[in-house]
């Protein structure tokens, strides 16, 4: 037994308390290499007393990677504390034992020194990572309000351009959507199942994207005032629908009075060690602008830090007690006086950890269930610990995703283990609240990407809204827009509807209430793999809650697939699929997802 691959760590992501009673201890062994594993564990304090070092629970084989087996255990009783430690058999006939000083063989010594096990110190609900509730039965819609409805023309820009004029759009486009226009939209999104509303930036700023915020205390006028702002979360509020607002606070724009000031005064500026200046002088928005292009090239030189180089972009420095404050009562201003409900924090990966930390405590504190929804596209184990974010725009779990449907790069089996890998990088609760996504304003639409194969999107789409966290729709998904990536994927919304694609309106509405239907199944339930295979180009998902089980089967071979029904079967979604009675014949690029109840 190779027990070099073993790992565990107590109070983390491999033991931690899920809810109150349910503790999750996990252990990673060789793939293939473990036959069983048994899962001991006591109170410390009363080893003498009990020898509970003699009774071992087995561990359930959760899932497996290319290279490693995960084990898992649900203690499922109510404990203060915990010493545990793992009886390791190998498929070899040898077994051991695992525990805080390392692998030792199976002997009373060690067993009956309550000092040798691995620890989880004594209980404390506030320590453990709480997502809010609402979060994991929310269906997201992210809206750039710039392009998706123009509500009033009086607020439009000068060079705004008619609505969805132009076939390539540029970067520097205006074509005038705003507040209004979302609220006079907000029936459309009821009728289509939404109940959560992400908002790309709508502080003053220069831009179309509104990223180089000049005020992060004013609407941007082109979109809108307070006031207009404040009725569209009261609207929203009151179909059961949730507003988080993008929260860039890693830079600030070039026109801010901060920048402007240190433009101006240079050293003497007293917002110099707001940013990361590494010599003056530094330029105004004025003098970025007249550089143009030339700025660009030399942009490792710039004499300060900015967002990836951009000079319009300059780095805030959130080590600053000043600009800490400054930040925070921004953050809890938008809270207090208009009840947002979230913040999606822009480059959240490089601004540091301790002042998220400090921002967590700042929103929770004036609202217990707020969200917090870190920008980062890589796997993001340390900013989900429970005191920062509460999850993270998946990116890596959609990418795998993608990867096999529509990039066709990767067979059934490897998408499987990424997956799996990727579970076992978060608590279970984290994964819950999760922000899964298959585009944004920041990618091609998925439609591209697959080639205009709209029955493809189709399949994808399903799939991810059959994992943990909440599924989000980029505008005009469910219409079949299509764009490259930015500016292209930035178009104007469609709204007339003999060009919008109907059917698949009605399958995103379709799919939408799939989700809400199968609470809490769909938002707690364990996932496993029913099938995976390679050749056929079949996989089959399940999420598991008590007795109840949710499965989707997608083909994306050449060849019909077939699952014969159990007596409990019911099929709640399909498509290019054949039902009958007793089974389905899933055709390519298919998918059956049906319900039963556990044989
Ligand atoms: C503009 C132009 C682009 C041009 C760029 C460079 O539109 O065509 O390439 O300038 O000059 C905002 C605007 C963008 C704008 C940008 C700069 O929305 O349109 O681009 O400002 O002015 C990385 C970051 C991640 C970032 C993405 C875009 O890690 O934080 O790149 N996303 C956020 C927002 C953006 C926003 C900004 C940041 C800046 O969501 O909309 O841009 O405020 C990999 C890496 C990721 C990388 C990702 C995409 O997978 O792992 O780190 O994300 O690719 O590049
Ligand atoms: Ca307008």
């Amino acid at each position: 037994m190779e027990t070099a691959a073993f790992f565990h760590r107590p109070e983390s992501e491999y033991a931690y308390i899920y809810s109150p009673g349910h503790v999750h201890i996990r252990l990673r062994t060789k793939k293939g290499d473990v036959a069983k594993v048994g899962f001991i564990q006591g109170d410390p304090f009363n080893l003498h007393l009990k020898d509970w070092y003699q009774e071992e629970k087995e561990m359930e084989l959760l899932s497996s990677t290319d290279l490693h087996d995960y084990w898992l255990i649900d203690t499922d009783e109510p404990v203060k504390r915990m010493a545990y430690a793992f009886h390791v058999y190998g498929k070899d006939g040898t077994d051991v034992i695992y525990n805080d000083r390392g692998v030792f063989p199976y002997l009373k010594e060690q067993l009956t020194n309550s000092g040798t096990y691995f620890r989880l110190p004594y209980f404390h609900e506030t320590d453990r990572f709480k997502a809010p509730e609402w979060v994991k039965k929310t269906v997201w819609y992210q809206i750039f309000p710039e392009r998706f409805n123009n509500g009033d023309k009086k607020n439009d820009p000068d060079n705004v351009l008619e609505w969805d004029s132009k076939e390539e759009l540029s970067t520097i486009d205006f074509y005038g959507g705003d507040i209004q226009g979302i609220i006079d939209k907000l029936d459309y999104l009821e009728d289509l199942g939404i109940n959560g509303i992400y908002l790309t930036p709508i502080f003053t700023a220069p831009s179309n994207h509104k990223y180089d915020t000049t005020d992060y205390y004013e609407i941007d006028p082109h979109f809108g005032d307070k006031a207009l702002f404040r009725q569209f979360v009261e609207e929203a509020h009151r179909r059961d629908m949730r507003v988080m607002l993008d929260a860039v606070f890693n830079h600030i724009g070039a026109e801010s009075t901060q920048w402007r000031d240190v433009a101006e005064y240079q050293e003497e500026s007293r917002f110099k060690d707001w940013f990361f200046i590494k010599e003056h002088p530094v330029p105004s928005a004025e003098e970025i602008r007249s550089h143009g292009p030339m700025y660009m090239e030399h942009a490792e030189g710039l004499p300060y830090e900015t967002y990836a180089y951009v000079p319009m972009m300059p780095k805030i420095n959130t080590h600053n007690p000043e600009v800490q404050e400054y930040l925070l009562n921004i953050a809890t201003y938008w809270i207090k006086e208009f009840d947002i409900d979230g913040w999606r924090l822009d480059v959240a990966n490089e601004v540091d950890h301790s002042f998220w930390r400090k921002f967590n405590q700042a929103c929770l504190s004036l609202k217990d269930d707020f969200y917090i929804l870190g920008e980062i596209w890589t796997s993001s184990r340390s900013w989900l610990e429970g005191d920062e974010f509460h999850g993270v725009m998946n990116y890596s779990l959609v990418g795998n995703i993608i990867d096999y449907f529509v990039g066709k790069t990767i067979p059934t089996r490897k998408m499987a283990n990424v997956m799996n890998e990727q579970l076992a990088q978060y608590r279970k609760q984290t994964h819950e609240t999760m922000f899964n996504m298959l585009d944004s304003h920041d990618t091609a639409r998925i439609l591209t990407m697959a080639e205009g194969d709209i029955d493809l999107v189709k399949s994808t789409l399903a799939f991810m809204f059959l994992m943990h966290g909440s599924p989000c729709i980029y505008y005009g998904t469910e219409v079949g827009m299509k764009g490259g990536p930015d500016p292209q994927c930035r178009r104007c919304m469609i709204w007339e509807e003999d060009k919008q694609d109907r059917d698949m309106y009605d399958f995103t509405k379709g799919l939408i209430q799939l989700r809400k239907d199968y609470q809490p199944l769909l938002s707690h339930g364990m996932l496993r793999w029913e099938v995976v295979l390679d050749e056929e180009q079949v996989v089959g998902v399940r999420r598991d809650l008590g007795d109840d089980e949710i499965v989707g089967y997608f083909n994306q071979g050449t060849e019909d697939y077939v699952v014969d029904h159990t007596e409990s079967t019911k099929v709640v979604y399909h498509h290019l699929s054949n039902e009958s009675d007793n089974q389905s014949v899933v055709g390519p690029n298919g998918f059956s997802i049906q319900i039963r109840r556990k044989s």
